[in-house]
């Protein structure tokens, strides 16, 4: 055990060492984990972000060794290496040895260094085995380390201890800036592994958030073939060709800034107006960025941050961007008559549609909450970004030159408004429709004939001919089939009023009778397994993911509930001429153990599609509960069918090739049927 000090709390901060970090590095940097891990690391490129940030530095390189440590160097103008005269010591070991000293440099700096904990470099060292450090600076180089030890006179764990003092190396030198290199202590954190793209995913966001910055990142553990997964070639490796034995190295620096940020997240997508709207301005002490570009898709992807740190769970500033959008926005439509006397303003969310923006703002005292500490909780943050926000749309607004792209967003707008208004019209008879009886009412549904709920399946089956066979199949008492004619809608693409104004799914939802969306309850549902019935084929797997997408985002209670399966219907039949024996196989492994089964003479048809099967079959293997083969699916499942159909569906072309390639093995089926084709006609022969 630690002695115990006693300290008066005014004194905390000044005799509170590199000790009280070691013992509790969670207060400093709130878990010993990946995250804790990766946060030493962001605390030392804070700083040089900082340098950049105040105009010192244009340049950082972050580099990754082959022994796992880290080094940050920056061209700015180096930490100050002169005596501090209170402490004696120089300015670099102030840096590094007293918690929170940045301060005391950058009392002069427009600066809002801090970061998430704002701890400082001195705790990326009290939690590091070594630190080197190695300051350019008026023609001189300067080194210092740093080194953590147990003391077996003390018998206690040192951290974060000198050396030396600062060295003058003697050395003349024309470069100026600070190299920082350090070693996480294993002895500290859970794993020592810093994570590739962790850090380069960081890096790449820094370097849209701090416009022009160039920032390098080279990882030693892997060379850039590896990185690409290609095959290492002899040749090459002789001749360090193509990056064979060069590390992985990337290089991330925007002109656009911000606004470039806005066009890789827009990135593929159908765009409203070529160019993002941009603006930067100051208020009350608070300095506002954004860049703002609408796609024709329906959502809004907004990303914000504070002092250069993200704030996926909004807050204050949030608020105040939304709200100045809306103003400036309703008001330039009432000047263009997009908006009559008589008619309403637009709602906020109309102008959200479709809405791809980056906030960037930067603050003093800044306050986080929420659950993950990423939400800005200063409430004086509102008002000047509402602020800045509607000062900066209006005088766009006045320029000719943006009104093409005003426009764009308010007929988008115009669209959403309308949307909305029928949407909660479809809503209200979606409603109406589940608050009678409807079951036995739908459609095409073929409905069973028991009242429990628990004990009722609903097979959502591909295709009216399958939908037919399954009917004749089923047992009446338990089993419902819901038939679909074609393709189900695809909801990615849709509004709420769109989706519900499709008849297969309103015949779903009412057949399932348990509401939709934010209204779904499901202690209401009318089964308790609702299996989807589809082709082994491309189509069919296109089906069940546009199903699976529908239920994830209108019905995500009864994915969690694990009530969705998937029907398994066999890919093979395995049989002897005239009917003594057959049997199923359900994938490509279990063909060859049942074709091993059948012996001698077997016969294989492959089923290509439900309907190709009698009713009798598809009962035997596909739908009686003692024999089928019925895959739950997982939240994990949807969420996965929900970003193929993004992909699949989506404008990205490359996306949709890569995952056909990567998820839709069928040709490769093919394949194997041939193969077994030609060993059936070899066991022939042998007869
Ligand atoms: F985290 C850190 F301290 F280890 C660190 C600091 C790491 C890295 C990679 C860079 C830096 C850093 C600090 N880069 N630039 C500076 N600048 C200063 O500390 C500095 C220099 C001059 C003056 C001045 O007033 O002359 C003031 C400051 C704060």
């Amino acid at each position: 055990m630690e002695e115990q000090h006693q300290y008066n709390a005014n004194d905390i901060t000044i005799l509170e060492g590199l000790d009280a970090v070691r013992l509790r590095p969670g207060m400093y940097i709130g878990s010993t984990g990946q995250k804790g891990l990766h946060h030493i690391l962001w605390e030392i490129v804070d700083n040089a972000i900082d340098e950049a940030a105040n105009g010192y530095a244009d340049s950082i390189d972050v580099h990754i060794y082959k022994d796992g440590s880290v080094s940050v160097e920056d061209n700015g103008r180096g930490i100050p290496t002169d005596i501090h005269p209170k402490t004696k010591v120089s300015g670099v070991q102030v840096v590094f040895t007293q918690l929170h000293a940045g301060g005391k440099f950058d009392e002069h700096n427009y600066s809002f260094s801090g970061g998430l904990h704002g701890v400082g470099a001195s705790v990326t060292n009290a939690l590091s085995k070594w630190l080197k450090v190695r300051v350019y600076k008026e023609g001189k180089v300067y080194e210092m380390e740093f080194h953590s030890f147990y003391d077996e006179a003390k018998k206690k764990y040192e951290s974060g201890v000198p050396v030396a003092p600062l060295k003058d190396l003697k050395r003349k030198t024309d470069k100026h800036g600070t190299f920082v290199h350090f070693m996480p202590d294993d002895k500290v954190f859970a794993t020592t592994n810093f994570q590739l793209s962790t850090i380069s995913n960081r890096l790449n966001e820094l370097a849209f958030l701090n416009r022009g910055l160039k920032i390098t990142l080279t990882d030693e553990r892997i060379t850039m073939n590896e990185f690409k997964g290609e095959e290492d070639d002899e040749e090459n490796v002789q001749l360090d060709l193509m990056g064979v034995t060069q590390p992985y190295s990337v290089t991330y620096c925007y002109e656009g800034g911000i606004s470039d940020f806005v066009l890789h997240l827009n990135e593929g997508k159908a765009k409203l107006f070529p160019a993002p709207i941009y603006y930067k301005g100051e208020k009350d002490g608070i300095l506002v960025e954004f860049a703002i570009q609408h796609t024709n898709d329906y959502t809004e992807n907004l990303f914000s941050f504070v002092n250069n740190i993200p704030t996926p769970e909004g807050g204050f500033h949030e608020m105040g961007f939304r709200a100045g959008i809306t103003r400036v926005l309703n008001d330039y439509a009432r000047e263009t008559k997009a908006l009559k006397e008589k008619d309403p303003n637009f709602l906020g969310d109309d102008f959200r549609e479709g809405l791809t923006a980056v906030l960037s703002i930067k603050m003093k005292n800044v306050q986080f909450e929420g659950q993950t500490k990423t939400k800005l909780g200063n409430p004086e943050a509102r008002s000047p970004v509402e602020g800045c926000t509607s000062e900066g749309l209006h005088e766009l607004a006045a320029n000719k030159d943006f009104k093409k792209t005003f426009d764009e967003m308010i007929k988008k707008a115009q669209g959403a408004a309308k949307a909305r208004i029928a949407a909660r019209q479809a809503k209200d008879t979606a409603r109406a429709k589940n608050s009678i009886d409807s079951w036995t009412l739908v459609g095409k549904l073929a409905s069973c004939t028991g009242r429990h709920p628990e004990e009722n399946e609903l097979f959502i089956v591909e295709g009216d001919s399958a939908g037919g066979t399954a009917k004749q199949a089923r047992v009446r008492q338990f089993q419902s089939i819901l038939p679909l004619r074609g393709k189900p809608l695809n909801v990615e693409k849709k509004r709420i009023d769109q989706v519900l104004a499709n008849e297969e799914i309103r015949t779903i939802i009412s057949a399932l009778g348990a509401g939709i969306g934010n209204d779904f309850n499901v202690e209401k549902i009318n089964y308790h397994k609702v299996i989807i019935l589809s082709d082994a084929d491309q189509d069919g797997f296109h089906i069940r993911c546009i199903l699976l997408t529908f239920f994830f985002r209108y019905m995500r209670e009864l994915v969690n509930a694990g009530k969705v399966y998937i029907g398994m219907p066999p890919l093979y039949k395995v049989y002897k001429q005239g009917g003594s024996v057959e049997e199923y196989a359900y994938d490509d492994s279990e063909l060859q153990e049942k074709i091993d089964k059948v012996g001698r003479g077997y016969l294989i048809q492959r089923y290509k599609g439900l309907g190709e099967m009698s009713a009798e079959q598809l009962w035997k293997t596909t739908m009686d509960p003692e024999h089928r083969n019925l895959t739950q699916v997982t939240i994990e499942d949807a969420v996965a069918a929900d970003n193929m159909i993004a992909t699949l569906m989506g404008d990205r072309v490359d996306g949709r090739k890569e995952f056909l390639a990567r998820n839709a093995n069928f040709n490769k089926e093919d394949a194997f049927i041939d193969r077994v084709k030609l060993k059936k006609e070899n066991s022939d022969e042998e007869k």
